[in-house]
């Protein structure tokens, strides 16, 4: 069993998709192991985009992050990482393909609605900024 952070975006709370995320990860038979809403700081923010530290983007990447509620999960499975990336699409939602989440809900690259881990190395790197290892079930 594998794991893996999901995150929904300040533009998918906003816009109300929070039921349809959880809901395609359960009916495709992914356990949450812990769930939490929280609005990142911009230092947790810096933190969990590090890797784009220095990139074009990531001023206001990191804006985009820290500007209103997320809702984070952890979730398990068998190869979660990978059919999790499958179902989330590919980054930019102009390209993702119809059935994905950001190919059902997302015409930009950077409002992409969800943020999934795409190696346990990220997962380990991820899931500390946001959760605690008793908040993990
Ligand atoms: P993914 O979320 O598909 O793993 P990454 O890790 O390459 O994509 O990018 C992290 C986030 O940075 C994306 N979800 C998106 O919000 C933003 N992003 C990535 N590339 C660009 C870009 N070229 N212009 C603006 N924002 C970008």
């Amino acid at each position: 069993m594998e794991r893996t952070l999901l995150v929904i975006k300040p533009d998918g709370v906003r816009r109300g998709l929070v039921g349809e995320i959880i809901s395609r990860m359960e009916r495709k038979g992914i356990r949450i192991r812990a769930l939490k809403m929280l609005r990142m700081t911009r230092e947790q923010a810096e933190e969990f985009y590090s890797v784009h530290r220095g990139k074009p983007f990531f001023e206001e990447l990191v804006s985009f992050a820290s500007s209103g509620p997320i809702v984070a999960m952890v979730l398990e499975g068998d190869s979660v990482i990978s059919v999790i990336r499958t179902m989330i699409g590919p980054t930019d939602g102009r390209k993702a393909p119809p059935g994905t989440i950001r190919g059902d809900f997302s015409l930009s690259i950077m409002e992409n609605v969800v943020h999934a881990s795409d190696s346990p190395e990220a997962y380990e790197k991820e899931v500390r900024v946001i959760f605690s290892p008793e908040e993990i079930l």
